[in-house]
């Protein structure tokens, strides 16, 4: 097995990235298949428990309230509705289910007292719980594990250069801080980024070596491509090349091989066959739904088609362990 390292140098991911993409990809498949069950997929089901009004100005994000997008804002939605949604998913396969609120970060109200109850409840269908909420302080992030949270998602998005380009409201410290939180109250941490920004290759590779030498790998990479949406200051942006996205996906594969790697936004824009590139290259997580948070996402039916054609399966919960669940030892740090 390869050492699961955490001193990666530029030198070394912008090598593996530039690799002839067909040796890369064989190169990632051969790590997948020594870390993970080929073939073996995660559902994931995303819910936009808050929509839009939200005061950050990360430039790719359709609920910024500063840029004029035309979704509807909605406020924190009840406790019974997203349990519903919840078990709508499971009955769909899913085996985790991902709460998101436009919040820059989470206050110590009401609105996170019912956060919490979602989360307990939810929990008790049995399946990995995922948060993703904005910024968390320690006590927050405490509280949110007390309640059985599985998973908090938090990307860093670009590369510490590029992230003043992109968001200004915020710092890359900022981020990381909150992944700290999360670690340290034992939620499994799921943070990857975007591709499509407008950035340079080095700034993809500072990404991925951002996330690779963090103390731990991050149980889960999401990699989305950027959807341009209308009224944000990308719209304009060209769509990601195919190749570009599967070059991420393998090289995030071989410097976290054990990494949940997510094909997250984008898909819709990709054949099965370039999705299935991804999965050969490592992609072991989708978001499956009709909708991600404000914009669409490939029909559940035809990502079962996919799963169908490709021979993929979908991934139990829990199959790695619970890192607070005491009598399930299998979890070990990647
Ligand atoms: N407000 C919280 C935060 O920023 O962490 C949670 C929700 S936020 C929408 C979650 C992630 O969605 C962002 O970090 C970003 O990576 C991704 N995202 C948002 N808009 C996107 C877009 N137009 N295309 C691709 N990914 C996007
Ligand atoms: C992640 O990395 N991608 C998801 C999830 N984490 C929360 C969100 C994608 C959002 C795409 C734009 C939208 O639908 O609003
Ligand atoms: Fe707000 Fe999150 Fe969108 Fe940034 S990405 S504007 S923090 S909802």
């Amino acid at each position: 097995m390869n050492n699961i390292r955490h001193n990666w140098t530029k030198e070394e991911i912008s090598e593996i990235y530039e690799r002839p993409l067909l040796s890369l990809i064989l190169d990632a498949a051969n790590v997948h298949k020594q870390y993970h069950s080929f073939g073996e997929v995660q559902i994931s089901s995303l819910l936009s428990i808050k929509t839009g009004g939200c005061s950050e100005d990360c430039s790719y994000c359709p609920q910024a309230a500063r840029f004029h997008t035309g979704i509807k804002v909605q406020a924190l939605m009840k406790v019974e509705e997203v349990v519903s949604a919840a078990k709508n998913a499971k009955a769909g396969g899913a085996s985790r289910f991902c709460m998101g609120a436009a919040w820059r970060e989470v206050r110590d109200n009401s609105d996170f007292d019912r956060v919490l109850d979602m989360v307990k409840e939810v929990n008790k269908l049995d399946m990995e719980v995922c948060c993703t909420l904005g910024m968390l302080t320690e006590y927050q992030a405490e509280r949110l594990a007390e309640a059985g949270l599985y998973a908090y998602n938090h990307n860093v998005d670009t590369s510490e250069e590029h992230y003043s380009e992109v968001i200004s409201t915020r710092t890359y410290d900022d981020r990381l801080k909150t992944l700290s939180n999360v670690r340290s109250a034992g939620i499994s941490v799921c943070s990857g980024g975007i591709i499509g920004l407008g950035e340079t290759n080095a700034d993809r590779i500072g990404m991925l070596q951002t996330l690779a030498n963090l103390p731990q790998h991050p149980g889960s990479v999401p990699i989305n491509a950027l959807v341009p949406v209308a009224g944000t200051p990308l719209e304009h942006n060209k769509r990601v090349p195919f190749d570009e996205l599967v070059r991420m996906v393998a090289t995030a594969r071989i410097v976290m091989p054990k990494s949940a790697v997510r094909l997250s936004a984008g898909r819709l824009e990709l054949s099965v066959a370039e999705q299935g590139l991804c999965f050969m290259a490592g992609a072991n997580s989708i978001f499956a739904g009709d909708k991600l948070l404000t914009t669409p996402n490939p029909e559940f039916n035809s990502d079962m088609e996919m799963f169908s054609i490709l021979g993929l399966t979908p991934k139990e919960a829990f199959a790695d362990g619970h890192p607070r669940r005491k009598h399930n030892l299998q979890h070990e740090p990647c």
